[in-house]
């Protein structure tokens, strides 16, 4: 299979941190206990269980808020010495306001912070991930400008309270998502439809929400706390289907739109070009006097570019992208907009999720293009992993893992990329979003029926404990230690 050849008896370096990832709502459960304000999956779903594959929600998930101790103790045991997880907004702000904070929230978050310091595990703390306070949402939530507001007075209350332990942090989680699946089709909370412009009108708050939160750190915190922040991207490799010239610019403006529309402001200053062109002409075209991706003023672009400190990277799978003639002016839409037909490879094999395929040269090709156009100076992987739906024994999953981290180690040893870290997604088989508990990506399975949430490792839990422990990745190099 592409990219194995090189899985040889390599070593990550002595340097490089091994972890594993997770996600408030994904994990936590105890939605309404101890003051937790109600956020907008909560809503969501509680409004419209069917919105889930199987009807089921994030009320309890993997139960994390009761059983941290237990998850810190299988961190343990893998050997791993990072542990990704976020903070719920709601849960230590109920309306989002730093006017109220919910002290039990803040005990739940400094216990866990505790735990993992007695344990020599790092954490890496994400601020956003997708879980808005209801409250903000009805204030019109990612569209209304205030809410980068509300974001930097959380961010400056989760900055004081918890940075003596986080010397990572993370901002928000995969503002594409948010803006594309939130805003732009009904998969996520809060369910809206406006892919022709609410997204655009996202992602630009989002940008100043996360570049808000980093001044405050960089100004109030950094000199104390001497952590790094930045946020989390996501993108698939593409690929261009053919070596004609047309699918190769499809390819790049693929990354553009959907890379570049989040990395360029922050890495780069401003919009990518290719948007700023394509949504202006269009928007004319379709009679409108102005363009539907807001303008960044020179006070903005100044205020976002450089707001990092190093590269958040999650990376799953590679896609194939093909030309279609720019000529469909039918409606304001994001994906006209964008153009491009996309596509996997018949020969790379799928997993139980139509999104999701292994791909492994994905890794290397992405983690180089990410250096050369960005310089971000480090990159972590924040996430990577595989999906399936109810195995114990999953040689799928540790074929996906290793190929994925081999090609990492052609980057790392061959290219000289400078990448320091790898949280695998997920600890915990946890609640996927719109597939509920269907589709699982954990390396410890969960027993979602049984009323204490069963944690069991699954064979891919003990390949990856190896590869932490030996730091390499096949058996030859194993029976070297
Ligand atoms: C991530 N892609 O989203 C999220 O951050 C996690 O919360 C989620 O559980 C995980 O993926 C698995 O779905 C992504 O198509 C979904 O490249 C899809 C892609 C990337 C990220």
């Amino acid at each position: 299979v592409v990219g194995e050849e090189n899985i040889t008896n390599r070593y990550f370096p002595e340097t490089f941190q091994f972890g594993l990832a997770s996600a408030a709502y994904q994990v936590e459960g105890g939605w309404n206990e101890d003051g937790k304000g109600e956020n907008i999956w909560d809503r969501f779903l509680h409004e419209q269980p069917n919105r889930t594959t199987d009807g089921k929600n994030g009320d309890v998930a993997c139960d994390s808020y009761h059983k941290w101790k237990e998850d810190v103790e299988l961190l343990k045991e893998f050997g791993v010495s990072v542990y990704r997880f976020s903070i719920s907004w709601a849960r230590i702000l109920p309306d989002g306001s730093a006017n109220r904070i919910n002290q039990p929230g803040v005990d739940y978050y400094l216990n866990l912070l505790k735990e993992l310091k007695a344990n020599n595990i790092e954490p890496l703390v994400t601020l956003y991930h997708w879980d808005l306070p209801q409250h903000l949402s009805e204030l019109g939530g990612w569209l209304n400008p205030q809410i980068a507001d509300y974001f930097g007075e959380y961010a400056r209350v989760a900055f004081s309270l918890f940075g003596d332990y986080v010397k990572r942090w993370a901002t928000v989680n995969e503002p594409k998502s948010t803006c594309l699946l939130g805003y732009g089709n009904t998969m996520d909370a809060p369910g809206l439809v406006l892919i022709g412009d609410g997204i655009y009108q996202c992602a630009k708050i989002q940008l100043l929400a996360h570049a808000k939160a980093y001044h405050i750190y960089d100004k109030e915190f950094r000199p104390t706390q001497k952590g790094k922040i930045s946020l989390v991207l996501d993108t698939p490799w593409n690929e261009p289907i053919s070596d004609s010239a047309n699918d190769k610019e499809a390819a790049e403006r693929e990354m553009q739109f959907g890379f570049g529309w989040f990395a360029n402001p922050v890495y780069l200053g401003d919009w990518p070009d290719v948007m700023k062109e394509r949504i202006n002409n269009r928007s004319s075209q379709e009679g409108i006097g102005f363009s539907r991706l807001p303008e960044l003023s020179q006070e903005e672009i100044d205020y976002i570019n450089g707001t990092f400190d190093y590269f958040g990277l999650n990376i799953y799978t590679a896609l194939l992208v093909g030309y279609i003639p720019d000529d469909d002016i039918s409606v304001p839409n994001y994906w006209l907009d964008k153009g491009n037909t996309l596509s996997s490879d018949p020969s790379w094999p799928a997993s139980s999720t139509d999104w999701l395929h292994y791909a492994p040269f994905a890794m290397r090709k992405l983690v180089n293009y990410i250096n050369d156009l960005y310089k971000p100076g480090e990159i972590f992987i924040t996430e990577n992993g595989w999906c399936d739906e109810e195995l114990i024994e999953d040689p799928d999953r540790i074929r996906y893992h290793k190929g994925y981290l081999s090609s990492l180690l052609d980057a790392i040893l061959i290219d000289k990329v400078n990448v320091v870290g790898y949280t695998a997604w997920s600890l915990l088989d946890n609640f996927e979003w719109t597939s509920g508990y269907t589709q699982r990506l954990g390396l410890i399975y969960v027993d979602h029926d049984s009323p204490n949430r069963t944690r069991t490792w699954k064979s891919s839990g003990l390949y990856y404990k190896k590869v932490v422990e030996t730091r390499c990745l096949v058996d030859t190099c194993i029976d070297e230690i």
